[in-house]
């Protein structure tokens, strides 16, 4: 074959790679512990409409109780519509801890999609203390400018928001959890996220008036 059209070739597989990579958006690292489980994928087409956060309540009573706040998240994936988010088709977690219950789900508004996040996190305290990383999620959605605030924990600080481009959803989870330590060994569970940003469809970006009929942003 003449090499001319392998190299063709060849440069034409790189631009596909290219355009079938995602975007990733990893939470800052506030804490490090633990190991990062699968990145789960909303089923093509859907997007992250809900969320849902599994939480074990900090005691602050009993000094024992080795605390760990946020254990685990749940994205809800579906297909938004005028009358609202409607029923998810899939639900994504990625890893999770042994601790606490599943809390309430929250729906972004209308139309509306999950495009960004921010997580509250506990730095590490060099004393030896309960430690509890990440505490709560908000996540931001695209009807409003408001982040809708879990009912996770109240502890560390709100770290600066990680969002997707304009013409993107979040369509992807994965999180890093640390292992249980054992009953004399500090737990904290969840640690850090990372989540996939899809691209809209052109039909979509005109849907939803971020680009008009003749492709410029609008
Ligand atoms: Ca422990
Ligand atoms: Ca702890």
């Amino acid at each position: 074959m003449d090499c001319k059209f392998l190299f063709l070739g060849f440069l034409c597989c790189i631009a596909l790679q290219f355009a079938s990579a995602n975007d990733v958006l990893t939470s800052p690292i506030v804490t490090n512990w633990g190991v990062w489980g699968a990145f789960q994928h909303c089923p093509a087409g859907t997007k992250v409409i809900g969320f849902q956060l599994k939480t074990e309540p900090w005691d602050a009573w009993d000094v024992v109780i080795d605390d760990s706040c946020l254990n685990g998240i749940k994205f809800y994936c579906g297909h938004p519509s005028s009358s609202g988010p409607g029923a998810p088709v899939d639900v994504i977690t990625s890893s999770e801890g042994n601790w606490g219950k599943w809390g309430q789900i929250f729906w972004c508004d209308g139309r509306g999609f999950a495009r960004g996040f921010m997580l509250r996190s506990v730095e590490a305290t060099t004393a030896n203390v309960d430690e509890s990383a990440t505490n709560n999620i908000r996540i931001l959605c695209s009807e409003g400018t408001q982040f809708i605030e879990g009912d996770g924990e109240r502890w560390g600080e709100w770290t600066s928001p990680r969002i997707c481009q304009e013409t993107q959803y979040i369509c992807g989870l994965q999180t890093q959890v640390e292992p249980p330590q054992g009953i004399s060994t500090d737990d904290t569970a969840l640690n850090n996220i990372r989540v996939e940003c899809c691209d809209m469809t052109k039909e979509e970006l005109v849907s939803y008036g971020i680009v008009n009929s003749t492709n410029k942003l609008a």
